[in-house]
């Protein structure tokens, strides 16, 4: 490791400890503490994050087999996946999922496709599985963020319609995105496959994501089969704004 990867480490290692005591809390309506299921301050060997929900606790908008097997098979293979390509791979023993995908550059080139793919599996349904909620239990934007909001798209519909739309206009497999960017915007953006905002140098718009939508058909196509518009319109009663507010809160700082 040269210096500079050194002394990154080192802040990393503190910001890693601020990132658990932030996210070590239990005032959530549903589930225990955040630490327990969003594990991002983990590094290998990756693990499946429990729900913190029960599997059918976000019906009737996501059934409960789709539920299942997004997680313990979909979700799972990524990790498997993720974990395989970076056996032996001494140097990034220590990485959490959050610094794979940031320097995804530095990953080496014979692994790359497989790190990318199912890194950015693991990172996007870990965030996933946090931002949805029960209906009703999931709170509101906060005030900071309505704000936000609406000086970024105009209001809360017209910001809807848009992640919509860039869910909809997602050709094939992907994500839909509420990101902050460097300079404390919002916007709205997509990637294909398990890419994310997070990917430095492979996604067009870089940025700390909010809130993702899987458009995968995976994420669906039980309930509402070829039906993605109807998918989305229906998402956003289980979304956990608790969650994208302090994800917001987190980016500011
Ligand atoms: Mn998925």
């Amino acid at each position: 490791m040269n210096k500079d990867a050194a002394s990154r480490r080192e802040f990393l290692a503190g910001v890693a400890v601020v990132a658990i005591a932030a996210t070590n809390r239990t005032d959530i309506a549903f589930g225990t503490t955040l630490n327990n299921y969003a594990n991002t301050e983990n590094h290998m060997p990756f693990t499946l994050p429990e729900l913190p929900y029960a599997e059918s606790a976000l019906e009737p908008t996501i059934d409960a087999k789709t539920m299942v097997i997004h997680r313990t098979k979909h979700h799972q293979a990524y990790v498997d996946n993720l974990n395989k390509a970076l056996d032996g791979q001494a140097a990034y023993a220590n990485w959490t999922i959050d610094e794979i995908c940031q320097q995804m550059g530095s990953i080496p080139e014979t692994i790359r496709v497989a790190v990318r793919n199912n890194g950015g599996g693991h990172w996007n349904h870990s965030m996933f599985w946090t931002i949805m909620a029960p209906k009703g239990q999931g709170g509101s934007p906060s005030a900071d963020l309505a704000a936000s909001i609406d000086k970024s798209f105009g209001s809360m519909d017209a910001f809807k319609k848009s992640l919509a739309d860039a869910g909809m206009k997602r050709f094939g497999s992907g994500w839909a995105w509420l990101i902050v960017k460097g300079d404390g915007s919002l916007a709205i953006t997509s990637t294909p496959n398990q890419d994310n905002p997070l990917m430095k140098g492979f996604v067009d718009v870089v940025g700390t994501p909010l809130l993702g939508i899987d458009v995968w058909e995976h994420a669906y196509y039980l309930n509402y089969q070829n039906r993605r518009a109807d998918y989305l319109g229906a998402w956003w009663d289980v979304v956990n704004w608790n969650e994208v507010n302090r994800r917001f809160d987190t980016a500011k700082k």
